[in-house]
This record gives C-alpha cells, structure tokens and sequence, in this order.
C-alpha cells in the first residue's frame, strides 16, 4: 500500500531536450546529416548509443563505422552537452516540480528517478533537487532501455514500493509504455503531445497535487 513516486528526467523535472538537439545537431553536421526539431523528438528517452545509431541509420550512415568510432562520437556529442548545462540551475526546473517534490516529502512518499541519462546525477545536483530522491537508477544497469518497463520496476524497487503502488511520469511515449508494462499508473506530462495510454495526462506539473495520488 505505500505509495511511491517514479519520474523521468528530461522534460518532466527538467527541459534539457533542447540542449540534446543542440549537441546532436552539430555532431550530425560534421557528419553531413542535417536533422531538425521533428527528428529530435523521436530521440527523447533514447539513450545515448541508440540516439546515435538512429540519427546514422537517418543519415544512411549506419555501416561507416566501428563500434569504437562511434563510441568516440558519442563522447564528442556529450562533451559538447555537459558544456551546454554550465549555467543549469534551480530557475530551469519545469513549473510545478518543486511544489510537488516538496508535497511529496512533507507525506512521507519516496521518490526515485527512472531516467535514460547517464549525467542524471549531476543535472539533478545542479538544478538543487537531488535530496529529494532516495534513489537514481543508473542506466548503465539496464539490459533493455525504455520502451521496456526494467527501468520503472528497478526505479520502484529501490525505493521499496510495488510497481502497482507507483506512480510514473513520462512526457516521452515510450515512457509511458514502459511505466504501464511494469504494472504502474502513468501520468503524461505533455502540452503538444497525446501521450496514448497514460491514466492521465497534464500539460504541466502545476496542474497535479501529491493529495490526489494518495487514493488511487
Ligand atoms: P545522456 P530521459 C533521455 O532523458 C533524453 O530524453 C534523451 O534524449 C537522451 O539521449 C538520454 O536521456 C540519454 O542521455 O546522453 O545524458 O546519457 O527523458 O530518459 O530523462
Ligand atoms: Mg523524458
């Protein structure tokens, strides 16, 4: 019956989709890939391995590479990245998050964080919200990335709630697959997108509060 709270990272706690495309677009170019804002959105909760391989395979690039070399690319994207997140702070937490992750402390429910990023951690220091997680699941653990539910399953464990006692949210599609193929409830947090599949859906954090979740 103890109640816990699973989150996504970026674009439920945090926008950082928008320094991704920057990153990945200037490492398509040197490879002579243009990709635009319509692409970048299929990368959302991609890893990192994988957003390369499909922006290759969009290339027609997929077989110029060793495996090696395209470790090597992956580390020039994220270098680039992690600069872009210097001025990362507690002012580019998405509205409502801080309301919320207060709520869910002055109740007592756990809070963890099933996010594809491996720089999770460090964007969560930097934005001054990392105490209010008792556990990040580190994707390097994962045999399967999101759509499967591995990472919502291993997200709730950490914090000792069943998945069906779990509320997951995702602004990503293959969040919200994952989050309900491990048994849990699903909010999308979406303004543009319908999030097919999802309990419910929010264009923002502001419109939810941690009471509502008490009885579900
Ligand atoms: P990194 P999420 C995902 O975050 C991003 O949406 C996706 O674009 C990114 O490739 C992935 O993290 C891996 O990030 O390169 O920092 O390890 O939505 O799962 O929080
Ligand atoms: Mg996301």
């Amino acid at each position: 019956m103890k109640k816990g709270f699973v989150f996504d990272l970026d674009g439920v706690i945090t926008d950082t989709a928008k320094f991704h495309y920057i990153a990945w677009k200037d490492l398509a170019k040197n490879l002579g890939i243009t990709i635009d804002e319509a692409f970048n959105e299929t990368l959302k909760g991609i890893s990192r391995m994988d957003s390369l391989d499909k922006i290759l395979t969009y290339g027609n690039r997929e077989n110029d590479f060793t495996l090696a070399e395209k470790e090597a690319l992956a580390q020039t994207k994220n270098d680039e990245y992690v600069k872009l997140l210097a001025d990362l702070s507690a002012e580019d937490l998405l509205p409502g998050v801080h309301d919320f992750l207060v709520q869910a402390k002055e109740n007592n429910i756990p809070c963890a964080i099933a996010s594809a990023s491996k720089n999770a951690p460090m964007i969560l220091e930097k934005l001054g919200v990392l105490d209010f997680f008792g556990h990040i699941v580190d994707p390097e653990t994962l045999k399967k990335g999101k759509p499967d539910p591995e990472i919502f399953v291993k997200a709730a464990e950490s914090i000792n709630v069943e998945p069906k006692d779990a509320i997951g949210f995702e602004d990503a599609q293959a969040g919200i697959e994952g989050i309900k193929a491990a048994g849990m409830y699903a909010v999308g947090i979406s303004e543009t997108e319908t999030l097919s599949g999802a309990d419910l859906q929010v264009a923002s954090m502001t419109e939810l509060s941690v009471e509502q979740f008490m009885h579900i």
